[in-house]
C-alpha cells in the first residue's frame, strides 16, 4: 500500500510522516467518512472513474454525519485527487480519501473536533482474490445484519460503519469463503461486507432497492450499462432463496470490480461458471474503464500530465 506522497490538507506529505496523534478522536470512535476510487490506465493515459460522483458522495458522507465546517468543496477535492495521483506518478491505483476528525478533545460531541482530510493512493489488485475473480466467489449469508437505517446511516461511508462489515467479512473468510452477503434488518437481501449484489433470472436482472445499501457507483453503473445493452434491471426487494435459485449472481465495487459468484451457503449458483450476463455487463465494464467504451468519456476524468511541484 505504498506511495511516495500522502496529501493532506492541501501538502503532499512523504508517506512515512503521514501519520496522526494517539489522541485524535477518530481512532477512538471510527469518526471519519471515506471513499473508494479506481485510476485505470486508458487509451488515453490514466484516468479516474466516476471522479465526480465519489467526491459528491465524500462531501454527502460528511454531511449525512454532521460535519458542519468542512473546509473544502467537491471541486477542491477533486483537484486534489487528480494532483495526489499524479504526484505518485500512478498509471494505475485505488484512491482513498478520508475527511477524520483530527484533533480537539476526546469525547461525543462532533463540533469540539476539527476535520482534516487525506488522499491516499496505492496499487491494489484483485479485491476478492485472484481466484474468485476468475474462477467465481465463494460466499456465505452472514449471521451479522446489515446497518439499520436509523442506527448508523446506510448512505454514508462513515469508518465507524464498517465494524459491521469487518466482523461480517472475518466470520466468513475464517470458515473458507470469499466474501459474506448481509441480509438487513427485515431479513431481505442488503449487499455484501463492501460490494452491491445482483441476481440473474431468465435474462432479468434483479438488485436490492436502495433504502438500506451503500448506493454504489459501480451499482449505477452496472445499471446504466444493462440498460445500454437492452438487459432489464428491476430494483426489488431480494430473498435469500431467490439467490439459491438464480441463473447467475455477481456482485460489484469499486475494489471488486465486477465479480461473479460461484456459490452462496453451499449452493452452486446455476452451473457455477461465469453467465451470459455477467460476462456482457463486465466486458462493457472494463472496456469503458479502459477508456474504448461509448461511456467511457462520461465517466473519465484524467489524471493531467503535468509536473507538480511537490514543495518538498
Ligand atoms: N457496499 C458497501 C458496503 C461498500 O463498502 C461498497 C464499496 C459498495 C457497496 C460499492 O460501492 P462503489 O464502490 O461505489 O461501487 N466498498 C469499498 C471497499 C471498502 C474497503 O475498504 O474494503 C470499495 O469498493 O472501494
Amino acid at each position: 500500500m505504498k506511495s511516495d506522497y500522502i496529501w493532506i490538507d492541501g501538502n503532499l506529505v512523504p508517506f512515512e510522516e503521514a501519520t496522526v496523534h494517539m489522541l485524535s478522536p477518530a481512532i477512538h470512535y471510527g469518526l471519519a467518512v471515506f471513499e473508494g476510487l479506481r485510476c485505470y490506465e486508458t487509451i488515453n493515459g490514466p484516468g479516474v472513474f466516476r471522479l465526480r460522483e465519489h467526491i459528491e458522495r465524500l462531501v454527502n458522507s460528511a454531511q449525512i454525519f454532521g460535519v458542519l465546517d468542512l473546509p473544502y468543496d467537491v471541486q477542491d477535492l477533486f483537484d486534489a485527487t487528480l494532483l495526489t495521483i499524479r504526484a505518485n506518478r500512478f498509471t494505475e491505483c485505488y484512491i482513498r480519501p478520508l475527511i477524520y476528525m483530527a484533533d480537539g478533545p476526546l469525547g461525543l460531541n462532533l463540533d469540539a473536533s476539527r476535520p482534516a482530510v487525506s488522499i491516499s493512493t496505492w496499487e491494489w489488485g484483485k479485491f476478492l482474490g485472484d481466484e474468485a475473480f476468475s474462477k467465481g466467489a465463494r460466499m456465505i449469508v452472514s449471521s451479522f445484519t446489515r446497518l439499520h437505517p436509523n442506527v448508523h446511516m446506510t448512505k454514508a461511508k462513515i469508518s465507524g460503519n464498517y465494524v459491521n462489515s469487518v466482523m461480517a467479512k472475518t466470520l466468513a473468510v475464517r470458515a473458507g469463503f470469499d466474501e459474506a452477503v448481509m441480509l438487513d434488518p427485515d431479513g431481505y437481501v442488503a449487499e455484501c461486507t463492501g460490494e452491491n449484489l445482483f441476481i440473474v433470472r431468465n435474462g432479468v436482472i434483479h438488485t436490492p432497492p436502495r433504502a438500506t445499501i451503500l448506493e454504489g457507483v459501480t451499482r449505477d453503473s452496472v445499471i446504466t450499462i444493462a440498460r445500454d445493452l437492452n438487459i432489464p434491471v428491476i430494483e426489488e426487494k431480494v430473498t435469500r432463496d431467490q439467490l439459491y435459485i438464480a441463473d447467475e449472481m455477481f456482485v460489484c465495487g469499486t475494489a471488486a470490480e465486477i465479480t461473479h459468484v460461484a456459490e452462496i451457503d453451499y449452493r452452486v449458483i446455476g452451473d457455477g461458471q461465469k453467465g451470459p450476463v455477467a460476462k456482457q455487463v463486465q466486458e462493457t465494464f472494463f472496456r469503458t474503464v479502459k477508456g474504448e467504451g461509448t461511456r467511457s468519456e462520461e465517466w473519465l476524468d484524467m489524471v493531467p500530465v503535468v509536473e507538480y511541484s511537490t514543495g518538498i
